[in-house]
């Protein structure tokens, strides 16, 4: 069983192994199912930035979820779980002993008796401006927050969100003896007792020292007084932890020796559940923000990007573009065209070649990959383009951005690049892709919560030893989408200098 405890909901997969089948897929919604907490989409939004959600809402979600699987499913037959959670997002509890249930009460209360802060912020919060100014100032600068954890201080990762607390509420930060992300709360709470935190998500927290895969002394140090034992321990993502706990065996009907593999961040667990856990293989999410990652083999940090450990070995790079799909629509009015002609159209005579004039920058909003104001003086359509061209050079200028920031973290080819989210149906941005990164471009056959997918095939992997390969041919099916065109290999690689050339200058 795979669970998947995101901003929105839990969710659990289970799959039958033998037939190499995902045969349940069932979901809690924080909103509607759990209407008490009165949450929007599973969070509230405070003042300032603010935004949070609740540890005893998650733990009451996977009472109701296992409740509602025990009824139609022989839950003694799962073999062992694993879990995701949404990054970032923290737990503060004022006991190691916090998971020691007593299995006649429920777990929500169990667990809101131990928390010394009653509201768990999570990855959408953007409040903590001055504690990232003041992590990055003690840690010499933003080269030295980078080196050190993957990532320059990020308002949303768990660090600055820490510190935060300790400042605002000394007394119950002093109170705290255990600080655990969303996912290592979970796995804590499937295993009746406290749990390490993963590399995958343990990388989201601007503590980990990225090259070393442990806590970075000075990072720890510098975020809030005596953190470093607040910490659980950090271990690699394909731990056994040790069995569930004898409260969802008795409740649940589970077997006492279901065992318990640490949880991931559903990013680091998106990767597995997609099967571009190996390196070669990238996945390109196209939403609001459109996504990069990929697996990587360095640690090899760059301001903009992330890297999180990848539970399948070494790391992963994560880069998120704020100009995506909002881009994409405000070009389309701007050039008052269909959807069909954006999408598909647009694309069906176009010739790739090198002319400085038409590149179009299409940075509506503010971008941060890289960082470039929207009031940067930038190409836009001019009246020598066709509407057309004017289409085209917006998805050369979103995907050629992609590559030269992806280029920045590793120069590795990526032979296989995985399309999904909303624009991901069409032909004419999937073409580009393929043509700028030179690699093949395929889709998911099934749409599943990857996540979920992802923290059932770790399960598995650890259970069975079964490789990566074999997992992801059962259970990831892909559809090559569009092939690289070797002709247009070097027309794209001139534009790729020439695009940094012109963003150095913005
Ligand atoms: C990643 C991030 C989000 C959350 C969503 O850094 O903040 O993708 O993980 O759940």
């Amino acid at each position: 069983m795979g669970l998947d405890c995101s901003t929105q909901s839990l969710t659990a997969t289970i799959i039958d192994l033998d037939n190499s089948q995902i045969i349940l897929n069932k979901s809690v919604n924080f909103e509607k199912d759990l209407a008490q907490y009165k949450t929007t989409s599973g969070v509230v939004y405070g003042e300032n930035g603010v935004v949070y959600s609740y540890a005893d809402m998650w733990a009451e979600a996977l009472d109701l979820l296992f409740l509602t699987l025990s009824k139609e499913i022989d839950l003694s037959k799962i073999k062992a779980i694993s879990a995701s959670g949404q990054q970032h997002a923290s737990v503060y509890l004022d006991s190691l002993n916090a998971f020691d249930f007593d299995s006649e009460t429920p777990l929500a209360g169990q667990i809101k008796k131990h928390l010394t802060r009653s509201e768990s912020p999570v990855w959408l919060d953007t409040s903590t401006e001055e504690e990232c100014k003041e992590i990055t100032e003690a840690m010499g600068g933003e080269a030295g927050v980078l080196s050190a954890t993957g990532s320059v201080a990020i308002l949303r990762f768990t660090g600055a969100q820490i510190r935060k607390f300790s400042k605002e509420n000394p007394t119950a930060y002093a109170a705290t003896k255990r600080i655990h992300l969303n996912s290592s709360f979970i796995c804590s709470v499937l295993a009746g007792k406290d749990c390490p935190i993963d590399f995958g998500d343990g990388a989201g927290m601007n503590l980990m020292n990225i090259a070393g895969l442990c806590w970075d002394k000075k990072a720890v140090e510098v975020t809030a007084d005596n953190l470093a034992e607040k910490l659980p321990s950090l271990v690699a993502s394909d731990t056994c932890v040790g069995d569930i706990s004898s409260y969802f065996a008795i409740n649940y009907g589970f077997s006492p020796d279901t065992k318990i593999i640490a949880s991931t961040g559903d990013n680091p667990s998106s990767l597995i559940g997609i099967g571009a856990m190996i390196e070669g293989s990238a996945i390109i999410s196209l939403g609001t923000s459109d996504t990069y990652f990929s697996a990587i083999d360095k640690a090899t940090p760059a301001a903009n990007a992330h890297i999180f450990g990848n539970p399948a070995d070494n790391y992963m790079s994560l880069i998120c573009f704020r100009n995506g799909s909002l881009a994409r629509e405000a070009m389309k009015d701007l050039v008052s065209v269909s959807w069909a002609f954006f999408d598909n159209i647009a694309f069906a005579d176009y010739v790739p070649s090198i002319d400085d004039e038409k590149f179009i920058i299409p940075f509506f909003s503010d971008e941060i990959s890289p960082n470039i104001s929207s009031n940067a003086p930038k190409y836009i359509p001019n009246d020598n383009m066709t509407d057309a061209q004017k289409v085209v050079y917006t998805i050369e200028g979103q995907f050629l951005n992609m590559y030269t920031q992806a280029q920045k973290m590793s120069k590795n080819k990526v032979d296989n690049i995985i399309l999904t989210g909303g624009a991901s149906k069409s032909e004419g941005i999937a073409q580009v892709i393929a043509d700028i990164f030179q690699a093949k471009v395929s889709r998911l056959k099934l749409s599943l919560n990857s996540a979920a997918l992802g923290a059932c095939m770790r399960a598995i992997k650890n259970h069975t030893g079964i490789s990566w390969q074999e997992l992801s041919q059962r259970f990831c099916g892909q559809d090559e989408f569009k092939s690289p065109r070797a002709e247009y290999a070097e027309v794209y690689q001139q534009k790729a200098d020439k695009w940094n050339d012109l963003i150095a200058n913005l």
